[in-house]
């Protein structure tokens, strides 16, 4: 059977499951898509485009994929825009599949800008479909690559969406994605150290998240007795009121990252960046690196013992060696859990008080203390913005499943928490899916509200409106380190709650702690009946969160 390639792409993606596309028009094999059946989610730009498919695959652990299309060719205007969103999708290790038009044969080197070396800057790879015939061997091969190994965003860019091929000549056979195993020998070298360390701590990245193994984590955790701390990334990979959990940020952490002998990493990079804790005095500590990826092994710190490979089977077969070894007692308890507590307790003191705070305006940690309340956090999404929202929430949000909170952002680009949230409700139409954003957040995400509306997808975006562009505190407002740059028309000028129940959606402004909650719980009873939500709480300007910790 001849057919066009656009008819191809939209036939193999129903064969590998996928259920929507995300798209910025124009795209050239949309029309195709169109005709095929598949379901296209139409966001309000490019960039948009690619954040809602990106949070997609993040919050699916890549077991969904997230596609998104936008334009390209000759005039790569979608593309330029787009570019924003891959390359955050490439900073922080999604697997989303990109499909754009792919400039013509004829017609290359005309234009100022380079499609190729850009694309293939942000991705994981980058396939120009040069010919018809080989589609199939392109989406295999993407595919492939989006299910196994490292996550990572895939290119393909379709020069000619017209063109024919026969359909049967190398028929198409979904991909179902690789794992593999570390070396028996490496897991018996890691699980020594283990024994032998007096205070080894458990450092969680997302890939234990993307392997599903949270389950298996817990098991080493207990066993081996050790403290948990979790990237912002994989925040909710561990139960975060487990006797062992120390925390995402804070001085506990600080506490535990300083004290540990022994790092046993698993599933990150351990890239010291922005948002992340880099390891303190590591030459002297002993550097345990469960990694899907061998090029972040010794990347920064020297590697004791590396475990290469996926992190459920790697995490299971260290619990087998570690009981083997312990005749299935684990290492002792002691006191480890006590301590834990004790750490926690004094470090939350002040974070405590200020979430039962009755401060007007409000403090913003009790806007966080009343989330916490009103949502279950079983059936219940939320995300952050970049700034203090980020900052706050990854210091105080008690997250108990995978997903029930999304950190996000090795770099964090402002507005995607309102793709997350779309995509939160779009994977779990049961749940309650919050964004909280700040000022800056809002600002880039409101030419996109629409779209809430329109597909009827019932989210909340809490919006900690606190006058002004806060940015990277402590110090930041007024003398603060962005003395020029943080005033915006704040809440005395602008009435955000009356420009939003404008578009439609249920909108309050809440002013008083004690209706935090109840304005919470009619936004999610709006959201029950499919109706977005806006409620702006006016906030004070409160920089407090814990730190991130130095190398
Ligand atoms: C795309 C992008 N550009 C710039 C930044 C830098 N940046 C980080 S936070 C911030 C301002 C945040 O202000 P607001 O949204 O009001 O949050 P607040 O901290 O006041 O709650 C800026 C400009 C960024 N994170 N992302
Ligand atoms: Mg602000």
């Amino acid at each position: 059977m001849t057919i066009d390639v656009a008819t191809g792409i939209g036939r193999i993606l129903k064969q590998e499951g996928i259920e929507w596309v995300s798209t910025f028009p124009v795209c050239r094999v949309n029309n195709a898509l169109g005709r095929e059946g598949v379901p296209m989610v139409m966001m309000r730009d490019d960039r948009y485009a690619v954040a809602l498919a990106d949070a997609y695959s993040r919050i699916n652990a890549g077991s969904k994929i997230g596609v998104s299309t936008f334009q390209g060719g000759v005039n790569a205007a979608g593309m330029q825009v787009a570019f924003a969103g891959m390359a955050q999708a490439f900073e922080d290790g999604s697997p989303v599949l990109c499909i754009t038009d792919g400039v013509p044969i004829g017609e290359t080197e005309n234009s100022q800008f380079d499609v190729t070396s850009s694309l293939k800057s942000v991705s994981k790879w980058y396939g120009y479909v040069d010919k018809p015939d080989r589609l199939h061997e392109f989406m295999r091969r993407a595919f492939t690559m989006l299910r196994s190994g490292s996550p990572g965003p895939v290119v393909l860019a379709i020069p000619d969406a017209d063109g024919l091929y026969d359909e049967t000549a190398d028929p198409y056979i979904p991909v179902k994605g690789w794992k593999s195993l570390p070396n028996p020998a490496d897991v018996t070298a890691a699980v020594e150290l283990l024994v032998k360390a007096q205070d080894p701590l458990i450092y969680v990245g997302e890939g234990v998240i993307y392997a599903g193994a949270s389950a298996e984590l817990k098991q080493l955790a207990e066993l081996a007795n050790a403290p948990v701390i979790s990237t912002l990334k994989a925040k909710g990979a561990f139960p975060e009121n487990h006797p062992l959990f120390v925390g995402v940020r804070g001085d506990q952490v600080d506490h535990y990252l300083n004290k540990s002998d022994l790092i046993f990493a698993v599933g990150s990079s351990l890239s010291p960046g922005r948002f992340s804790h880099g390891i303190p005095n590591a030459v002297n500590k002993t550097i345990i690196h469960a990694t899907v990826d061998e090029l972040h092994v010794n990347k920064v710190y020297p590697t004791a013992a590396a475990l290469i490979g996926d992190a459920r089977f790697t995490l299971t077969a260290v619990v087998k060696e570690l009981s083997d070894k312990t005749s299935g007692h684990g290492r002792s308890a002691g006191k480890v859990a006590a301590e834990v507590k004790a750490a926690r307790d004094s470090a939350m003191v002040q974070y405590r008080e200020a979430m039962a705070s009755i401060d007007r305006p409000i403090n913003p940690y009790r806007v966080y203390a009343g989330l916490m309340e009103v949502l279950d956090p079983l059936k219940s999404f939320v995300t952050h913005e970049s700034g203090n929202t980020r900052d706050q929430l990854s210091t105080v949000y008690d997250t108990l499943i995978p997903r029930g909170f999304l950190g996000w952002g090795n770099v964090s680009s402002l507005g995607f928490s309102f793709a997350a949230t779309i995509a939160a409700k779009i994977s779990f139409p049961e749940k309650h899916c919050v964004a909280v954003t700040g000022e800056a957040g809002l600002g880039y995400m409101m030419g996109n509200l629409e779209v809430a509306l329109r597909q009827k997808l019932g989210i909340t975006i809490v919006h900690v409106s606190n006058g002004g562009f806060a940015g990277y505190g402590p110090g930041f407002w007024g003398d603060g380190h962005d003395p020029f740059t943080h005033k915006v028309l704040g809440y005395d000028e602008v009435d955000m709650s009356r420009v939003i129940a404008a578009m439609g959606y249920h909108t309050e402004r809440v002013t008083e702690p004690s209706e935090i909650g109840p304005a919470l719980k009619r936004a999610l009873e709006a959201n029950d009946a499919s109706q977005p939500a806006y409620i702006e709480f006016i906030c004070s300007q409160y920089p407090i969160y814990g730190r991130w910790v130095g190398r």
